[in-house]
């Protein structure tokens, strides 16, 4: 008998190909009727699989009584409602170390992207604008101060690139990390004040913006925010005003508080660069995480133990 598993939400069909090779997927993104799919099916779920951000808490959970296990595909689990996984006795996975180059890379390239105008430049070009004038000087990533908020996994990992840049690097996070050399400043503010870049690579979930009006004034006009992280660690309304008036000078963003939605007024400003959440989004990181995801299940439902848990769920080989 394979284990039934409740995908909430469609992810990458070679993942979903593989998970019907184990599993017997029941598939809640295509139910016509929601209720009427998990009343049928939800007591017998054993393993819940969380895709583009889907949320999952305690109102799913209740209707999952057999649930053992919520597979995340993304390193960043924060839709999921870990603190009542864990009431329910599940254990909750993500995909972390497959996507970290990745979202790094796409880090640097949006950073270069907003310092030197390179989306506005192919615009130019492409208006015929050229032959009438060359175009505009833009800013430049030399002698620039960055600051990475979060230094985690992959915070580390857009360091190393700017390592390579000649940039100097200071960071905030919860702690100081013995191993880096890297400047540590103990709040957002400190990082801000000190930096002409600022990185923001924090896990999100948390109940406040990391990022407010007083620490993009701190950032300065010639400041430049990056956000591959998560919308919510912004405070969204603070930054367009910031765009807006100079108290910045731009920003590249590959994430936003309502994505899909975008606010239209980010929209109409020429000096932020916007992405639709591709952090990750290659086929060879996708592919990754679908197969790290797809482990995790395996590697449970034969009794060896998630290969990822997340720090909140450990998991216990001699209680479970
Ligand atoms: C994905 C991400 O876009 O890993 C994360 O936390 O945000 C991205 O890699 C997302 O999880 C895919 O649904």
């Amino acid at each position: 008998m394979k284990p039934d598993v409740l995908l909430l939400k469609a992810i990458l069909p070679d993942t979903i190909q593989a998970l019907e090779e184990c599993f017997t997927v029941h598939r809640l993104d295509q139910a016509k009727d929601r209720n009427a799919l998990l009343a049928a099916v939800g007591p017998v779920i054993r393993a819940v699989v969380v895709g583009g951000q889907a949320p999952a808490g305690s109102e799913l959970f209740a209707q999952l009584p057999a649930l053992e296990i919520i597979a995340n595909f993304g390193v960043g689990y924060d839709t999921i409602d870990v603190a009542s996984a864990r009431r329910h006795g599940a254990i909750v996975t993500n995909t972390p170390d497959v996507l970290t180059e990745e979202v790094a890379d796409l880090a640097l390239g949006l950073l270069l992207a907003v310092v030197r105008r390179i989306p506005q430049a192919d615009r130019y070009l492409r208006a015929e604008a050229w032959p009438k004038a060359a175009f505009p000087l833009s800013a430049s990533l030399r002698e620039r101060r960055i600051g990475i908020l979060g230094l985690g996994r992959i915070g580390r990992a857009v360091a190393r690139r700017l390592e390579g840049f000649g940039s100097a690097i200071a960071y905030h996070g919860r702690n100081r990390q013995k191993d880096v050399a890297y400047t540590y400043h103990a709040t957002a503010i400190e990082l801000a004040q000190a930096c002409d870049v600022l990185v923001v690579v924090a896990p999100g979930g948390g109940a406040e913006a990391l990022v407010n009006a007083e620490v993009l004034a701190a950032l300065g006009p010639d400041g430049i925010l990056i956000n591959v992280a998560r919308g919510s660690l912004v405070d969204e309304a603070a930054l367009i005003v910031a765009l807006q008036q100079g108290v910045i000078h731009s920003a590249g963003l590959d994430v936003f508080a309502d994505e899909p939605r975008v606010p239209s007024a980010l929209i109409a400003l020429d000096n932020v660069v916007l992405l639709p959440h591709v952090g990750s989004a290659s086929h060879h990181t996708r592919r990754a995480m679908g197969r790290l995801l797809v482990d995790n299940l395996v590697s449970w439902f034969a009794g060896r133990g998630p290969v990822t848990p997340v720090s909140e769920t450990p998991w216990l080989p001699s209680a479970g």
